[in-house]
């Protein structure tokens, strides 16, 4: 049988021996306390590494996104995002249902930005009509965009018209590691600007679970809160963080590969007519399918043992992460091309 290769997120990655170990090995306290040594240094050395004063540690970057929505806003207000983004697309409309934020979705342009201008016009000016506009979410990398890296001046340029009208701007960061490693830029100038910025330890730093919330003091003091009431307050999450904290350490410096994996992958994809794939920027190929389904796709790639998913109706996803090595990659190739044999479109 041959190994599974599944490309499906850079969320199915498994913690390695060396991270076991400094999870083992975590020292721990109940964190709702406040009494979690490792969970405070890695809120430390996120915030730092951010660029910012404090941070909170959460189970996920959907729980980052509402308790970071929840501090920033109050119930009737309205936040601007973008129509390919994260939080309006995957986060089950929690800034609706649990914070009570109306959302106002612009249209990304094909590079996860959003025009300056046209966020400017959705801000509402005040009038006894209107909803508050109190929030602007940013997405760096551009999951749906196929993991484009935003570069900082555009990032600070949509800052500046929201702080401009008195918007506070949120960066969901979930992979703003990928986005250093493209842009060569450090994560914490990415998000200078920004307010707040969360991001995943689960996903390319190859952590089992987490996220990281950073922001002022006050703002983290009220996530805290609002990440109580969602039931977030984890006890002795130490063990937990220990994984973060390896990997802040270990594992930022392997997303470069990641990065080229995704790259030699979209080739892959491109040497055949019924694919139209992505120039990956980071870890994410999008595949526009050109001839042949994309269940029939998913199925035939499943068959010769790649995992991936639908990103639309005529796109499939795959994500390049710690787990799959350049000989992966290599092996996909001759897989794809058994399986494009195998349908013959
Ligand atoms: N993204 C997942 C799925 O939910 C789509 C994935 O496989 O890519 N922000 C961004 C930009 C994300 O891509 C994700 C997860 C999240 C937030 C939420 O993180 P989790 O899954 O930890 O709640």
């Amino acid at each position: 049988m041959k190994r599974v290769i599944d490309l499906r997120s850079d969320t199915v990655s498994k913690p390695g021996p060396e991270m076991r170990r400094a999870m083992y090995e975590a020292e721990v306290g109940d964190d709702v306390f406040g009494d979690d040594p490792t969970v405070n240094r890695l809120e430390a050395v996120a915030a730092e590494v951010m660029g910012k004063e404090a941070a909170l540690f959460v189970p996920s970057g959907t729980m980052a996104n509402l308790v970071a929505v929840l501090a920033h806003t109050r119930p009737g207000d309205e936040l601007i995002l973008g129509d390919e983004s994260h939080i309006f697309n995957y986060e089950v409309s929690g800034a609706a249902r649990i914070a009570n934020v109306q959302t106002h979705a612009l249209k990304n342009t094909p590079e996860g930005l959003l025009h300056p201008a046209e966020v400017a016009a959705a801000v509402r000016p005040p009038n006894i009509h209107n909803p508050v506009t109190s929030l602007l979410c940013l997405e760096n990398t551009h999951n749906r965009c196929g993991g484009a890296a935003l570069p900082v001046t555009a990032m600070d340029e949509l800052a500046g018209v929201a702080h401009e009208r008195a918007v506070k701007v949120h960066l969901d960061g979930a992979r703003i590691f990928n986005a250093q490693a493209a842009l060569g830029v450090p994560a914490a100038r990415i998000a200078r600007d920004c307010d707040s910025v969360s991001f995943c330890l689960s996903k390319g730093l190859g952590c089992p679970v987490g996220s990281v919330l950073c922001g002022t003091p006050a703002f983290v003091e009220l996530a805290r809160r609002n990440r109580k009431m969602l039931g977030g307050g984890m006890r002795q999450a130490g063990v937990l963080a220990a994984a973060g904290l390896y990997a802040l350490e270990h594992n930022v410096e392997c997303m470069a590969e990641d990065h080229a994996n995704a790259r030699r992958l979209a080739d892959t994809f491109r040497s055949y007519e019924a694919f139209s794939p992505n120039v990956p920027q980071t870890n994410i190929v999008v595949v526009d399918i050109v001839r042949g389904s994309v269940s029939g796709w998913l199925e035939a790639f499943a068959a010769e043992g790649i995992l991936a998913v639908a990103f639309g109706p005529r796109r499939i996803r795959f994500v390049t992460h710690i787990n799959i090595s350049a000989e992966d990659i290599a092996d996909v190739a001759v897989r794809v091309k058994r399986a494009v044999l195998a349908v013959a479109v």
